[in-house]
């Protein structure tokens, strides 16, 4: 364990920042840029002040700090570390080489009654000079920040005139340690320990592990990211998989050049080991931050929508939520495949707008005990992100205690609750202005579009979605359109909030086969008639020049 005194008064001082950076609001997780931007003078100086002068409970308190490992990532923390210090924390608590998952740092922010973390990562966007860069506020719950707590960052940094600083040399975070930096104390953690200990107190470890030394063959892909040393502890130390299970295991910070997306067209070596059908059984991969995850069996591939209805069907496997789940939540735009187990269990399902920090209300006020999105996110009350490697353990459990396959577990799924097939279709980089255009449109047309015919039935409903929190009783609006029909089938458009590059249009299709009817294979077949409507009716191709989506999942 290293240590070191501080010296006896560093020097702390003011920058004067020329103007306010007006730009910087945070999306769906935080405040995303390009490497560049985040490069010029003083911006990450300024979204930094401005969360400290914002962020309840910073004098005399403990804050979370780290990230996934990516390029600026030491830098900031050095920042950070630096500016913390100058504003009265009282303790900081980060990691060997500042490798630290989005759902680790959520655990770490609750077992040490944090009063939130600054958690460093543009998830699943690319990184390196050339990429992406993040930065998430996280607080006390172990949660993204609600919105009224970014939009008070926001309001801060538009009228920043300068930011606190301590003159301090970086300190060595390659192990270990206890520093002080003026009276501020930093703790240098194991950033992994925590978060294993966690998961072996949720699942049957012994169960997984003699399943998989029985010739279930499992494949892990880091995509050189941040969960290359949480998934080599658990898979290859813990639960004894071979060497080797866990691919780009070390977390670089250009993540090999490679997109830390785990999807069919980011994880594709992955994809292509399981599809192709050779000898492995089992496959996953996380994003950049750990927060997401895919899931693969020999020849299937499981849709997200799908995987929080089968973990729902079967928590009962699970140590941790053998007594039962409180309910469930799924954001909007995932399928409703959860609604139909949650309603055959007899709990309540709750419909969210985009992103994590809408589900910390019910997670906090015990009303739902797992969630998910459509975008390889599950989790549940264990912590308050989503978690990619416990949804990965969770499969492993579910196929421990059923011993079947993947396929097998989704065949059964289908033939009691039915299927949802479901596409999402993402159009990346529009223009912005062509993006808002086409949105605005088809906003327009909603309400003149009930009773018409659309995919093979009739619409039923169309709206701009909009969210009450039953806790809080807070009001999110304008949170995508939707276009509902009479057979239970939807299309729902959306404009994302962490692309970084013009706009990203997201288009959700979904149709609903009950147990006895007919199951096609390819979900893009079972919805093309939806797929064809809805690109007329938005005018997708015409308007923004693109004969496919970028990545359809
Ligand atoms: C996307 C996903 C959303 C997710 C968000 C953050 O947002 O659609 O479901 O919560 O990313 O995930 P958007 O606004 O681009 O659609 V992560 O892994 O960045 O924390
Ligand atoms: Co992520």
């Amino acid at each position: 364990m290293q240590s070191s005194v501080s010296p006896s008064q560093p020097r702390k001082y003011k920058v004067q920042l020329d103007v306010p950076f007006s730009d910087q609001k945070p999306g769906t997780s935080g405040l995303r840029k390009s490497v560049k931007q985040f490069q010029s003078p003083n911006y990450l100086e300024s979204f930094i002040e401005a969360t400290l002068v914002t962020l309840p409970g910073v004098q005399g308190g403990t804050l979370v700090l780290g990230g996934d490992g990516r390029y600026g990532n030491l830098h900031a923390i050095d920042v950070i570390l630096r500016m913390c210090a100058a504003h009265g924390l009282k303790k900081i608590i980060t990691t060997v080489d500042g490798i630290l998952s989005t759902p680790a740092a959520s655990h770490l922010i609750r077992k040490n009654n944090a009063i939130g973390a600054i958690i460093l990562s543009a998830s699943h966007n690319s990184g390196g000079p050339d990429g992406d860069f993040g930065v998430k506020i996280n607080g006390p719950n172990g949660g993204p920040g609600l919105e009224s707590l970014t939009n008070r960052i926001y309001d801060a940094t538009k009228t920043l005139k300068e930011f606190n600083i301590i003159e301090f040399p970086p300190l060595s975070l390659n192990s270990i340690g206890n520093f002080g930096i003026g009276s501020m104390e930093v703790q240098v953690i194991d950033g992994v320990e925590d978060y294993i200990n966690l998961m072996q107190n949720i699942f049957d470890f012994d169960q997984i592990s003699s399943f998989i030394s029985s010739d279930f063959l499992i494949a892990f892909d880091a995509l050189n990211a941040v969960t290359g040393p949480y998934a080599k502890r658990l898979f290859e130390d813990l639960l004894g998989a071979p060497a080797g299970t866990v691919r780009n295991g070390i977390p670089l910070e250009d993540f090999g050049g490679c997109h830390p997306d785990p999807n069919l067209t980011y994880a594709k070596d992955l994809a292509d080991l399981l599809l192709s059908g050779n000898h492995y059984s089992f496959g996953a991969a996380c994003d950049g931050d750990g927060d997401r995850n895919m899931i693969l069996g020999r020849k299937c591939f499981v849709n997200p929508s799908d995987s929080l209805a089968v973990l729902t069907a079967n928590a009962n496997y699970v140590p941790a939520y053998s007594a039962g789940l409180s309910g469930v939540a799924r954001s909007m735009p995932t399928s409703a495949a959860v609604d139909v187990v949650a309603k055959n269990l007899g709990i309540s399902c709750y419909e969210t707008p985009t992103g994590w920090k809408f589900f910390g209300n019910l997670l906090d006020s015990d009303q739902i005990t797992l969630c998910g999105e459509e975008s390889f996110g599950t989790g549940s009350s264990h912590v308050r992100e989503k978690d990619g490697l416990w949804a990965v353990l969770f499969w492993l459990q579910i196929l421990a205690a059923k011993k079947c396959s993947v396929s097998e577990v989704m065949a059964n799924h289908w033939s009691r609750f039915g299927r949802h097939y479901y596409s999402r279709h993402d159009y990346e980089a529009i223009s912005s202005e062509i993006a808002h255009d086409l949105y605005r449109n088809l906003e327009s047309k909603l309400p003149s579009l009930i009773g018409r015919s659309f995919g093979g039935s009739n619409i039923s409903h169309t709206d701009n979605f909009s969210y009450h929190d039953p806790v809080d009783n807070s009001i999110t609006e304008g949170q995508g359109l939707r276009i509902l029909l009479n057979d239970g089938s939807r299309v729902i458009l959306r404009l994302s909030g962490t692309g970084t590059k013009g706009a990203t249009l997201r288009v959700y299709l979904e149709r609903y086969v009950a147990p006895n009817g007919v199951l096609q294979q390819d979900p893009q077949k079972a919805l093309s008639d939806l797929i064809t409507d809805i690109d007329s009716l938005a005018q997708i191709t015409s308007r923004t020049g693109m004969k496919a989506p970028t990545v359809i999942t």
